[in-house]
């Protein structure tokens, strides 16, 4: 069957079939820049998961038993096309998640980066082997997959974070059900193209569109063995606490951020200044690592905040397929109204406002995309106070404050420190001290030292602390959330003798 119905409405691809599902109702993919459908895909109800997760759990015990090597032959091909069709599928991103285009190209990047590094581990060591206190007896730790993966993706990074949650999850010989983020299901459709060129066996691999109610079919089905989540803290709290309740389930979220530079007197200001527009205005702020606070020491704040200033009244929003453009649009318009609610909500908290292109002069925005969801930079300073919400709510949009500090590193770690969440953060100092300081204390999965917070490569773990996330969805820790350890002894004596000491003699009534 087609990929598309006659009226061209893309489908789910469930079993190895492209099908219209139980639901009635279809949604679009709307190009956040211009306002202009890129088309139109059947909405997917809790009966076509239902479908999906039957495909992928009779699908399980033959794909299981291929080896890792032959289970990583289908990823290469998909990193083959992925390399092949870099700049289509890069301006795919930018068309439907309005990152600018060398973010649309490094998100496929990415995504091949993570293939390569799933399918590459599939040929090396798994496992450890473990010595014994008893010389005739072998140990090992091998690995089993879990059965059926759900992955709920987010679409910010349509293309690289399935990725991150599916490659390695079927190299290990999981199948996998995946509902893309509902902003960007043409990058879905795309992927799921790939997956059937590569002939992956029929429901090793399952793909429904939707929305909330889907997802949380996933997360609720019985057939789910492990649920891997990226997206908002609110969604991934209520996975975790779900799956959590659920003996025998296991889910691994990554969540958002509230995330901070430390600026010491220590620091090189041109790093400081570059590395905090980087991080908090690249991807219009829309990372789950992206900077919201940066917290500067009294030494350097007046010169660091001129410049910054500077930058942030400047920096290019437009056009996010013209390669000038630093900023593309924000998502969709409900993503506007909460940024706008936000930077409202800084004022009313005291912030003094230095830059607002909140909304944009109309030579800003350009021409034929009147319809995008534009909003530019937000710069304000806030004295830090414990229970300012602008420093402590993630906006996910270019919503920046600047907090001064006075005293040494410790205090800056205080401060930044000071959020429910704990995803990444950078310290700019030239003085290892404070550096190995900010490494040791920071609470975050991700710290960098003169460096922008964002740009992780996919052969680290990636992932947060408290309300940041409770697992790791991507490169090595994710094989901990789609496998099961498996102990393994093996006696090769005749006799059987125990550890510890334990006497292995069987004694009687009669001795
Ligand atoms: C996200 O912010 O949602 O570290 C993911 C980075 C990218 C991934 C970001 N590699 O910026």
């Amino acid at each position: 069957m087609s990929r598309t119905t006659d009226s061209a409405q893309y489908r789910h691809y469930i079993g190895g079939e492209w099908t219209d599902g139980e639901g009635t109702e279809t949604f679009e993919s709307e190009n956040p820049a211009t306002g202009e459908s890129l088309g139109e895909f059947q909405r997917g109800t809790p009966a076509d998961i239902d479908r999906a997760m039957a495909e992928a759990d009779a699908a399980f015990e033959q794909w299981r038993e291929l080896s890792y090597i032959d289970r990583a032959e289908y990823l290469w091909d998909i990193y083959h096309e992925l390399r092949d069709r870099h700049d289509e599928l890069g301006e795919i991103v930018t068309k439907e998640c309005g990152k600018e285009i060398s973010e649309g190209k490094a998100d496929v990047t990415e995504a091949w980066h993570m293939v390569e590094w799933a399918a590459g581990n599939a040929r090396h060591p798994h496992g450890d082997s473990v010595p014994s206190e008893i010389p005739s007896k072998d140990a090992y730790m091998r690995r089993k997959p879990r059965g059926v993966v759900g992955c709920i993706t987010p679409w910010n990074f349509p293309v690289a974070i399935p990725f991150w949650h599916m490659a390695v999850s079927l190299v290990e010989g999981n199948t996998v059900v995946w509902k893309p983020a509902e902003q960007t299901p043409w990058c879905g459709q795309v992927i799921a193209e790939m997956f059937e060129d590569s002939g992956i066996p029929d429901g090793v691999f399952n793909m429904v569109q939707g929305f909330g109610d889907a997802g949380n079919a996933i997360v609720e089905d019985d057939r789910t063995d492990t649920v891997l989540f990226t997206g908002s803290a609110e969604v991934g709290n209520e996975v975790a606490s779900t799956v959590g309740g659920t003996p025998g389930k296991l889910a691994a979220c990554e969540m958002g951020g509230k995330n901070g530079i430390v600026v010491t007197e220590q620091a090189d200001l041109d790093i400081a200044v570059h590395s905090a527009v980087m991080s908090s205005f690249k991807t219009t702020g829309q990372r789950c690592v992206s900077s919201e606070r940066l917290i500067v020491h009294t030494d350097v704040y007046d010169e660091f905040k001129e410049r910054f200033v500077e930058n942030a009244k400047k920096v290019a929003v437009g056009d996010p397929l013209e390669e000038n453009t630093f900023m593309g649009p924000a998502i969709e318009p409900g993503h506007v109204e909460k940024i706008q609610r936000y930077n409202d909500l800084a004022q009313q908290e005291g912030a003094n406002v230095l830059v607002d292109r909140t909304e944009l002069d109309d030579e800003e925005i350009p021409d034929g995309h009147e319809d995008g969801h534009w909003v530019g930079p937000f710069v304000y300073e806030a004295d830090y106070e414990e229970d300012l919400r602008c420093l402590k709510e993630e906006v996910f949009g270019p919503h920046v404050a600047l907090v001064e500090y006075e005293g040494d590193i410790d205090r800056a770690i205080e401060i930044h420190n000071d959020t429910p969440y704990g995803l990444a953060g950078a310290v700019i100092s030239e003085d290892y001290r404070q550096i190995h300081r900010f490494r040791d204390h920071a609470e975050i999965g991700l710290a960098y030292a003169n460096l922008p917070c964002i740009g992780a490569e996919v052969q680290l773990p990636f992932g947060g602390v408290k309300k940041s996330g409770n697992g790791y969805p991507s490169a090595r820790e994710v094989i901990e959330a789609v496998t099961e350890r498996t102990a393994f002894t093996l006696n090769n004596s005749k006799e059987i003798e125990m550890a510890q000491g334990l006497s292995a003699d069987i004694t009687t009534q009669d001795e």
